[in-house]
């Protein structure tokens, strides 16, 4: 009879709540990349138990052997490496933003408390809206050290001016890089210095109206696809911002990324999540890099915190 080596396997799991679009396009990402196994969780479990059997159907094809569990049981997700929120109602007839605003925090703060009381350790990855007032709620109610809770947006919002600037020059997307700071609404701040084809800033490639007509078509970026939906927003381009975050926290990339960060005096803002840019390791949030920004950039910036600092307001208020 041989004799097996006892080794204990811990598989690297991310859980995802919310099975909507954003939370299942997700899953299928972070499995078919074969990053980690992945727990989606919805408040039915018909949903993400279906969605979950039909990715688990496509192993084979895809070429992967993760694990995708679906469920409604906060117990399933526990010991996550990472927790991804994207649970939230979208906005309906009839609601005011206040409604939304009020629905949405009450949904992001049980989510946070249920699933860390099972993930006491993990990365909090917050996607739902207003992005940047949701996550400073799940870090307050979480408790959790600040370099653990981020939120997603300023990727999605770079990756729009990148494919904006690439089309328009006719370039590759994989020569662009673009930076978006600031809060995920009207007031975000494209950063044409920070923005580079092949290391050349695109104040030198093109004119300031061109610029000025792609950093405005990148401020209204999700509401660009809302109108063309009808139905729903953005998912694949929301999806895959969030899988790279999830890449750079799992693998330990420290990829420089902008991703809405608890902000203690940098920027000369304080107390407040908003996007600038940082390096994302397995610890979560490394260090915050503060650019060296105009008076102009630095002002948007603050014009940004405040319209974020007034609806974090009216959500504490609104809080029991
Ligand atoms: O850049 C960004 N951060 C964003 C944010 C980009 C795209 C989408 N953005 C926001 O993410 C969007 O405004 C929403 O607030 C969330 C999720 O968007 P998605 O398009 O996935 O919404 P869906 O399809 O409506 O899915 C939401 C799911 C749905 O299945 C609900 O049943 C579930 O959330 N939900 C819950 N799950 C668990 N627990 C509770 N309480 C709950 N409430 C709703």
């Amino acid at each position: 009879m041989s004799t097996y080596l006892s080794v204990t396997c811990i598989p690297t799991r991310v859980s995802v709540i919310g099975a909507g679009h954003v939370g299942s396009t997700l899953a299928q990402r972070i499995a078919e990349k074969n990053l980690a196994d992945v727990i989606l969780l919805d408040v039915e479990a018909g949903r993400p138990k279906g969605i979950a059997l039909d990715l688990m159907e496509a192993r084979g094809l895809e070429g992967h052997d993760r694990q995708i569990i679906g469920t409604d049981d906060y117990r399933d997700t526990a010991n996550s490496n990472i927790v991804v929120i994207t649970a939230g109602l979208p906005r309906r007839p009839g609601m005011t933003r206040d409604d939304l605003l009020r629905t949405n925090a009450q949904i992001v703060i049980e989510t946070t408390q249920k699933a860390i009381a099972h993930s006491p350790d993990a990365v909090l990855v917050i996607i739902t809206n207003p992005l940047d007032v949701m996550t400073y709620l799940a870090w307050k109610v979480s408790g959790f050290p600040s370099y653990r809770v981020m939120g997603m947006a300023g990727i999605l919002d770079s990756s729009r001016f990148q494919t904006f600037i690439a089309m328009e020059l006719g370039v590759s997307t994989a020569d662009v890089h673009a930076m978006v700071l600031g809060g995920h609404g009207d007031l975000m701040v494209p950063l044409p210095r920070f923005s580079t084809v092949s290391g050349i800033p695109i104040t030198e490639l093109m004119d300031p109206d061109t610029i000025h007509r792609l950093v405005e078509r990148t401020r209204n970026g999700g509401a660009e696809i809302v109108n063309l939906m009808q139905t729903g927003g953005a998912y694949f381009a929301p999806a895959s911002s969030a899988y790279t975050m999830v890449e750079s926290i799992l693998c330990n990339q420290s990829r420089l990324l902008p991703v809405a960060s608890y902000l203690s005096g940098e920027y000369g803002l304080n107390d407040i999540f908003m996007g600038v840019p940082a390096f994302l390791s397995c610890r979560g949030i490394e260090r915050v890099l503060e650019l060296d920004l105009k008076d102009e950039e630095r002002d948007a910036l603050h014009q940004s915190a405040q319209a974020i600092r007034h609806t974090l307001d009216d959500a504490l208020k609104m809080m029991p």
